[in-house]
């Protein structure tokens, strides 16, 4: 896995003469954690332990940690510098970091319910600004099988990977299991759209339910309440069940970096007249003359200055 192997050279840089300690550190993932524990995958043994850690090192899901100490009696030591992370805005507007380390987003939505307005413009946007792929998947097909479908052309026409499927359907989740494959994939969406019922079709093993984790954590099968990260049968296959908000909420960030999350906007970089345009009222704006020209769906643009007036929130 590339991710790992820079991240390799990286501590062999930072730490010279400690090489036999990067395989350590390479070797235990966060999984999820708790107060000040944390449970820790090792991706040798396949086995999962718990490990403490002191309050300021605050490792998050998915993280690559160093341990020290034997048997029930871990710590981590050392968590490995992030590739990204995927972040939401906490309460004062600050990203707040969820989960670290990923290749692509899994983004759900759903007949019932229905997206609230903008949010798959806002998680692409977290998605832009934070590297990460993209992959839309509209769930519950069984429900209206072509509610979506003008969503799906629109995006599509965007490069952006689209499934439609339905968790009742079988023969519609092929292509949902093939996505997943050597990656580590975070699934996102509002509660109910059914990330976790995705999840265990991907897992095959009922490990939502019975897992060692749910035990221990004495969570149901139902409302996700923790990030979790859980390994797949594939190597480097990594799915990260995470909590379905109702309103995703993006950190407060300029309208310049709002816009850097439209890939769209990108071909017109450089060509507003004002180097700072806002592309909201500037003249000689290349944003809105492209989105005059229907270069530039309306959708879209005016979802953008939607969300730029919502970072009004955080003032
Ligand atoms: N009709 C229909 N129902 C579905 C489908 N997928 C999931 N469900 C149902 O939707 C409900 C919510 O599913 P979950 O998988 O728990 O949803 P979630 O996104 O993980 O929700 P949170 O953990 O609260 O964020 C459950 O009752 C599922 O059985 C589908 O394709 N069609
Ligand atoms: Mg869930
Ligand atoms: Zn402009």
């Amino acid at each position: 896995m590339i991710v790992t192997e820079k991240k390799s050279y990286n501590t062999i840089d930072s730490y010279p003469g400690m090489t036999h300690n990067v395989v350590m550190i390479l070797k235990h993932r966060v999984r999820a954690t708790q107060k000040n524990t944390a449970w820790v995958f090792n991706t040798e043994t396949a086995e999962t332990s718990q490990a403490f850690f002191s309050r300021k090192l605050k490792p998050i899901c998915g993280d690559y940690v160093e341990l020290v100490g034997s048997g029930t009696d871990l710590k981590i030591q050392s968590i490995c510098e992030r590739d990204n992370t995927f972040d939401r805005a906490d309460r004062k507007g600050r990203p707040q970091h969820i989960a670290a380390n990923i290749d692509q987003m899994v983004i759900v939505l759903a007949v019932e319910p229905a997206p609230t307005r903008d949010i798959i413009n806002r998680y692409l946007i977290a998605a832009e600004l934070n590297r990460l792929k993209a992959v839309l998947v509209f769930n519950k097909s069984d429900l209206d099988s072509d509610i979506f479908d003008e969503d799906i052309k629109r995006y599509q026409a965007l490069s952006y990977a689209t499934i439609k499927c339905s968790t009742k359907d079988i023969g519609s989740l092929t292509a949902v299991n093939d996505i997943f494959l050597n990656k580590t994939s975070i699934i996102v969406g509002q509660s109910g759209v059914g990330k976790s019922s995705l999840s265990q079709f991907i897992l095959q093993d009922d490990s939502l339910k019975t897992g060692k984790l749910s035990q221990k954590t004495g969570k149901g099968a139902h409302t996700t309440s923790v990030t979790q990260l859980y390994p797949l049968k594939e190597a480097n296959s990594y799915l990260i069940d995470s909590p379905g908000v109702w309103e995703y909420g993006l950190w407060l960030m300029s309208a310049l970096d709002l816009a850097q999350g439209f890939i769209e906007f990108n071909v017109y970089a450089g060509q507003c007249k004002f180097s700072n345009c806002s592309h909201i009222h500037e003249p000689g704006c290349a944003i809105m003359a492209a989105t005059d020209a229907g270069e530039i769906m309306y959708e879209r643009y005016e979802s953008y200055l939607r969300i730029v007036d919502s970072m009004k929130y955080w003032s």
